[in-house]
């Protein structure tokens, strides 16, 4: 897909050949319905149809037999419909499988028979999503769930109670009951799942920033990574060893770009693959333009924009490519922007690792710190003895 991309983005780059600007040709790129549908194919969200089995229907059936005159109502009950269950299980890490088909219909209850015989019950569909699955109603967009642990279910589209057959209603009154129930329908609905990352650590910043080669710098994961911006189509996970045998999961998200939040480029498709990061580092290519200062404001201004609380996230603000500069021109940048911004900025090369391993640092103490903060709130005496929320 990325050869794609690549191709696309050649052609553009000879369609203007004269200073040619990224911005200018991503937005042409993304004209292209092509591009778009090439984009979109990672699969983080999916709609899909459930609906729960019908009740099966009560029987209507008298016991005719020779030589027993008169035999009574002996019509059974129908089998309860299956229901549409979603399991969160360990072994699946995305929405891939579900997208083989639209429709999850749970089985039918069988019909109840003559002689008392019951319909059998439907079997309850189960299907599987991955930890972090967000289900919501894909009409009114309501969250109806949100689901975080391994072997958390939940029942999605409950089945149709069964019909009971005439037999059920032999009373003293009416000792031949003509009548049984029909079984319910099942509850039927349309739902959006949405899987979100759960990492620790999200990279962020424009395209081009050194993300990919940040990553790959610091944990196993093997990004794409080029000199074209969106080389980066979906988020990327990495894991990075901290000392202690602590581990952090990073995730490096395809770049941003100005309108983001409103969905151009790729990123407003990933940002809510970081709102549940601890933390973000917030990558700016040193060497790039726009220059530091006004790329670190508009990403700020995207996250903002897309989810205040986004915003909000405790941020690590690194300047990438330093190798490229002379050590007194990039310290100088550095400085200036730490002023400007009142926080500390680490300049590193993610290329070299300068500096590397002082960010990894950071990101660490700042998530220990973040933990202990959450945890020493759970514990506050609150409510009853033993309630801590
Ligand atoms: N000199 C130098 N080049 C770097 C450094 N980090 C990344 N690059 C180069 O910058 C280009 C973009 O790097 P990527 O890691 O693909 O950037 P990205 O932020 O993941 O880009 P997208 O996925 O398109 O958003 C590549 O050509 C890298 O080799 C660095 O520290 N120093
Ligand atoms: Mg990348």
């Amino acid at each position: 897909m990325n050869l794609v991309v690549e191709l696309v983005y050649i052609l553009c780059k000879n369609f203007f050949p004269v200073d040619y600007d990224n911005t200018l040709i991503l937005r042409e790129l993304e004209t292209l319905p092509f591009f778009i549908n090439t984009l979109s194919m990672f699969v983080d969200e999916v709609t899909i149809f459930v609906k729960g089995g019908d009740g099966g229907d009560g029987c209507v059936s008298f016991r005719r037999e020779k030589y027993i005159p008169h035999g009574g109502p002996d019509g059974g009950d129908g089998g309860k419909g299956a229901d549409v269950i979603l399991h969160v299980s360990e072994k699946i890490d995305t929405l891939l499988d579900i997208t083989s088909k639209v429709k999850f219909i749970a089985e039918n209850g069988g019909s109840g028979r003559g002689s008392n015989r019951n319909g059998k019950d439907g079997k309850d569909l189960i299907i599987n999503v991955p930890k972090g699955t967000l289900i919501k109603d894909s009409e009114t967009g309501r969250v109806i769930k949100d689901l975080k642990k391994t072997g958390e279910s939940i029942r999605i589209a409950r089945g149709g109670k069964k019909g009971r057959g005439n037999a059920y209603f032999k009373s003293a009154t009416n000792q031949t009951p003509r009548f049984a129930e029909e079984g319910k329908k099942g509850r039927e609905r349309w739902i959006k799942l949405e899987l979100k990352l759960i990492a620790d650590v999200g990279i962020i910043g424009l395209p081009n920033a050194g993300k990919s080669t940040f990553l790959s710098q610091v944990s196993s994961a093997r990004p794409k990574i080029a000199s074209y911006p969106f080389t980066t189509l979906q988020p990327q996970l990495g894991i990075v060893e901290i000392e202690d045998f602590k581990r952090l999961v990073f995730a490096d998200i395809p770049g941003l770009m100005k309108g983001a939040h409103s969905g151009l480029g790729l990123g407003s498709t990933f940002l809510r693959h970081i709102e549940r990061t601890k933390v973000v580092i917030h990558l700016i290519d040193i060497s790039a333009k726009p220059d530091p200062l006004e790329s670190y404001y508009l990403i700020r201004k995207e996250l903002k924009l897309f989810n205040p609380k986004l915003s909000e996230k405790p941020e690590i603000i690194a300047t990438n490519k330093v190798d490229l500069l002379d050590t007194r021109i990039y310290l100088n940048i550095v400085k200036n922007l730490a002023k400007k911004l009142s926080k500390p900025v680490y300049p590193i090369s993610a290329i070299t690792g300068k500096n590397v391993k002082t960010l990894i640092k950071r990101v660490a103490n700042l998530i220990d710190k973040k933990t202990e903060d959450e945890n020493s709130c759970l514990s506050l005496p609150v409510g009853r003895q033993g309630q801590t929320r």
